[in-house]
């Protein structure tokens, strides 16, 4: 049984998280099994959006304490350098959207990996939980880069340092997530917006996320330019043109992610 399933719907990669026994959460094979889902989904056309979620009860758990303890599993700093940082930066380099459906508890590296996706709505029962401080560890999975820039600084670092477990809706009304569904309808809503993102412009969806990921910490200057430069390689996309043409000719647009 796989760790990661995956399947491709409508330019849609589904990747579910998928040890539902120990609440989805990271071994080794497992981080490096989604690391090359994510791959996958960089490196083929027809891939034009990706939905992760979580199998069972819960979105996932972080890492595996068991693994993470054991004398024969990996360093805590091989876990961190090898399976959580790739991870991040294959999510937030990824040129197409990744939507999160977060199904359950999004506790520890499992609530920053979720957080690092470009659109998170949640269930009403799921919750987020920096997890990190009742063990001992810091918050990692770009947790500290991330989770104040979503919510700012003295909400972040309270729900860090006391891990707080932090319920779908209130997540929302912090904005730490985008959007709260109700539990039966989570996954119909998270599949149609994901099948909905794969046929736009996803070529200019790719630019305005690299342009998203530098504004946290370019001056403004530098963001105009990067602007710029961007918007003047969307001008060349063939969606551009498609987008434009079908605008003025009053028919649906076909666009094909270049
Ligand atoms: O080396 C390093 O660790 C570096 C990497 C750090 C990254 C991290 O993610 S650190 C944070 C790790 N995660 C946690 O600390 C969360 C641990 N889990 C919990 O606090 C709770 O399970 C939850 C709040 C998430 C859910 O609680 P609840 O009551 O709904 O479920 P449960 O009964 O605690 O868990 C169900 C089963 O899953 C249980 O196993 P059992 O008793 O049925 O055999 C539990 O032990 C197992 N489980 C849950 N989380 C983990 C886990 N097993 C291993 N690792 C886990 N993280």
């Amino acid at each position: 049984m796989s760790f990661i399933l995956s399947e491709i719907q409508n330019g849609v990669l589904i990747l579910k998280l998928n040890r539902p026994d120990l609440l989805n959460s990271f071994n080794r094979e497992m981080a490096l099994n989604f690391q090359k889902e994510l791959d996958r989904a960089q490196n083929t056309q027809e891939i034009r959006a990706v939905l992760l979620t979580g199998e069972g009860r819960a979105f996932c758990a972080g890492q595996d304490l068991q693994e993470a303890i054991s004398a024969d599993g990996p360093e805590l700093h091989r876990i961190v350098k090898e399976h959580y940082n790739p991870i991040i930066e294959k999510i937030r380099n990824l040129r197409k959207p990744v939507i999160c459906s977060v199904n359950g508890v999004a506790a520890g590296a499992g609530a920053n990996i979720a957080l690092a996706c470009d659109i998170v709505i949640a269930c009403k029962s799921a919750s987020f939980i920096q997890a990190f401080s009742k063990i001992g560890l810091i918050p990692d999975s770009g947790g500290t880069f991330t989770l104040p820039r979503l919510i700012g600084f003295q909400k972040a670092s309270a729900l860090m340092m006391l891990g707080d477990k932090i319920l779908a809706e209130e997540a929302e009304k912090m904005g730490m997530i985008y959007k709260v569904e109700e539990d039966d309808n989570l996954w119909t809503t998270a599949l149609n917006l994901a099948e909905k993102m794969a046929k736009m412009p996803t070529k200019g969806l790719w630019l305005t996320k690299l342009a998203l990921n530098s504004s946290l910490n370019n001056d403004l200057t530098k963001q105009l330019d990067l602007e710029e430069k961007l918007q003047t390689e969307a001008g060349q996309s063939f969606d551009y043109n498609e987008g434009v043409n079908a605008f003025l000719e009053k028919r649906k647009p076909n666009f094909k992610g270049v």
